[in-house]
């Protein structure tokens, strides 16, 4: 029973006032929840970073590489890793040259040819020990061959143009058998101009890794995958072809059509960091780059950006407006449950 209407009207406003608090935290929150989906990407981004050791397959992994043939003479990369012991290799060969070259790949392991060999030489070499593929490229012209590689883990072969003098000039390279223990890593390519996940890592302690990345084309575009062969070297959209004509990349995996899946092998060979970017036209720019860690961790506040704290402060001012809201209510259930002061004449 409470008789006086002075209590009954404050009993009202504090309902009202505890309703206006607890509806405040209601929109606080659901304004709060877009803030929530970064978070949820950021926590899946972080357990896409694979990171699995000294897994073999049981069929070798496929490889393609992509090489271009200048009249430098050189091969660009002069470097090819990474390919199992036994793996079918695809070499796709571009001439941006105007004179003839081959690719020639020895077939002779842990075999150094000697470069003051005459031409001659040289092609004795290869009449009596054989090669593993020998293709010649007319200047402007691409071409591209499979064979399978000798299962032998951890071998070198030399490739050389056999065209008179390239070689002795300097026109060669190294194919690099990978030991078969490759660590192997996930990325995805998007039509959003993002690598899935941006920021990959592998605990290596022991150096030169071997490193395969398995690339899908979750989207329609064309893209690359190409990897920095120095570390520590952060690309911007106007240095980065320049760069990559003075530092060959490690890996330069080509992804030409829609949900194309690829390998990137390579061989890392000192801890750091190397980032890697998509050189179709506009993507860097647009974004697409990511950092490979090797050997090293990333900074903790690289993961996710500010959203968690955005979070944070969301959930914290629900957390004060429910609780403002509660004690009114509370305190608007005890008025006149107590004696009123007499009032005063
Ligand atoms: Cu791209």
């Amino acid at each position: 029973m409470r008789p006086s209407s002075v209590p009954r009207t404050l009993e009202h406003r504090l309902r009202r006032a505890a309703l206006g608090w607890g509806v405040g935290a209601v929109v606080l929150l659901l304004l709060g929840m877009p803030a929530s989906a970064p978070l949820a990407h950021a926590v899946q981004r972080g357990a896409a970073l694979s990171l699995e050791y000294g897994h073999p397959a049981a069929t070798p992994t496929p490889v393609v590489y992509w090489l271009n043939l200048t009249d430098a003479p050189a091969f660009l990369p002069a470097s090819l890793a990474g390919a199992a012991p036994g793996a079918n290799v695809t070499v796709h060969l571009n001439n941006t040259g105007t004179f003839n070259h081959t690719f020639t790949l020895s077939q002779a392991a842990n075999y150094v040819l000697n470069q003051s060999w005459t031409p001659g030489q040289l092609g004795r070499f290869f009449a009596t020990n054989g090669s593993l593929a020998n293709v010649s490229v007319l200047p402007g012209r691409s071409a591209a061959m499979t064979f399978p590689l000798p299962a032998r883990a951890g071998a070198s072969y030399e490739f050389v143009s056999l065209v008179p003098y390239q070689f002795q000039a300097g026109m060669r390279g190294y194919l690099n058998v990978s030991t078969g223990s490759g660590v192997k890593l996930t990325e995805q390519t998007t039509d959003q101009l993002r690598f899935l996940p941006d920021t990959l890592v592998v605990n290596a302690t022991t150096f030169p890794a071997v490193i395969d990345v398995q690339i899908t084309n979750q989207g329609t575009y064309a893209h690359t995958w190409t990897l920095s062969p120095l570390a520590g070297v952060f690309l911007t959209f106007q240095n980065y072809s320049s760069y990559f004509k003075l530092h060959p990349p490690l890996a330069n995996a080509q992804i030409t059509t829609a949900n194309q899946v690829l390998w990137a092998n390579f061989t890392i060979p000192q801890k750091g960091v190397y980032e890697y970017i998509c050189t179709a036209s506009g993507h860097f720019a647009g974004g697409m780059n990511g950092t490979l860690w090797v050997g090293l961790l990333p900074p903790p506040s690289a993961a996710p950006p500010s959203t968690a704290i955005v979070q944070g402060v969301v959930l914290a001012s629900v957390g004060v407006l429910l609780l403002i809201g509660t004690l009114l209510a509370v305190a608007s259930t005890f008025v006149g449950r107590f004696p009123q002061k007499p009032p005063s004449h």
